[in-house]
């Protein structure tokens, strides 16, 4: 249920990325952000504990829209958590002015990370390699522009993605930029396999133990990879980390409506049919050759370290290092 009082825009912010029109867990973090910035400075009241209250219900209305990408719900908490710190605003333009910093400081940390990854992540490839990705991630297609533009002639191959065929996005995204990308069916990876050199997919969470999130079918190309003895990288911001899992709370696998899979006239037809729509799969780290992060290339073992380093216990829910601090 919508939050009363919340602006249109917030609300639009919301339905987008509930709807898929925003998508991907980078992009959904920083509409979130941007989502509880507006909410602020839209607010009209003058009481701080009311003015609290509400930001903490926008807050839990936005984390609701899409379940799996922990980017999330850390975007939101970084925003948000300052305001429940004693002293921390006296009046409800001090604490507008709190979150209004909180969600610029992180759309530009997440927007400086992506950078970061394409540097370090252009240095893995080289002239003629050939690297095949599932799904449309932003990390993943910094990369591959980065080397291009460094004059390494890499080529992609593109598995369509199922059933949404997010896998056109990236295709497109490249073409437009001149790398020679293939498009395959997802069902295709293992015939073609030998020909790739690496994969780079990726995440909407990581785990404490390293395990990786990303788009439904991931897992089986990480086999497949694993097979034939091809690397398997993950090209992700560290926000993307879970700290909700060093607590043992499981990963929510976003299931979607059937009518993603088969057409609804299908299904009208053939209504004693069940359908799974799952979206997203777990990828264990034994199959992760690195993890591509805008703090450097880590093991996927040292995921537990990469949360440790992020939280201190004073500050458990804030996400990421502030802007000010890492310059
Ligand atoms: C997108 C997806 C992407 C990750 C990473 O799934 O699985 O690989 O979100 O993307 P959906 P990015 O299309 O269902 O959102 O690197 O852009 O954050």
């Amino acid at each position: 249920m919508a939050v009363d009082g919340i602006p249109e825009e917030a609300e639009r912010i919301a339905s987008d990325i509930r709807d898929m029109r925003v998508r991907g867990a980078g992009r959904i973090a920083r509409a979130g952000a941007l989502a509880l910035r507006i909410s602020a400075e839209k607010y009209s009241g003058d009481s701080l504990e009311d003015f609290k209250r509400y930001m903490k219900s926008v807050a839990d209305y936005i984390v609701r829209t899409r379940p799996t990408a922990v980017s999330l719900p850390n975007a939101v908490s970084y925003v948000i958590s300052p305001l429940f710190r004693l002293n921390v605003a006296q009046s409800v333009e001090e604490a507008k002015k709190v979150v209004v910093e909180r969600a610029n400081s992180f759309i530009a940390y997440s927007e400086r990370a992506v950078e970061a990854i394409a540097e370090i992540g252009s240095r893995l490839l080289h002239d003629d390699e050939v690297v095949l990705t599932h799904c449309n991630s932003q990390a993943v297609v910094s990369i591959i522009s980065e080397a291009f533009r460094q004059g390494k002639r890499v080529k992609v191959i593109a598995t369509e993605t199922r059933p949404l065929f997010q896998g056109y996005i990236t295709a497109r995204m490249l073409a437009d930029k001149g790398v020679e990308v293939t498009i395959i069916p997802d069902s295709a990876v293992r015939s073609i396999i030998k020909d790739v050199d690496k994969v780079i997919v990726g995440a909407d969470t990581v785990t404490a133990n390293g395990a990786v999130v990303n788009k439904i079918g991931t897992s089986l190309i990480a086999l497949i990879a694993r097979e034939r003895g091809a690397d398997f990288y993950v090209a992700t911001e560290t926000y993307k980390f879970s700290p909700y899992t060093v607590w043992g709370e499981p990963v929510v696998i976003e299931e979607r409506s059937p009518a993603e899979v088969l057409p609804g006239t299908f299904l009208a037809k053939n209504p004693r049919l069940k359908v799974l729509n799952p979206s997203f799969d777990v990828t264990p780290p034994s199959l992760v050759t690195a993890i591509i992060t805008e703090i450097g290339l880590i093991p996927p073992q040292a995921s537990f370290l990469v949360l440790e380093e992020m939280y201190s216990r004073e500050a458990v829910h804030d996400t990421v290092r502030s802007v000010e601090e890492d310059a």
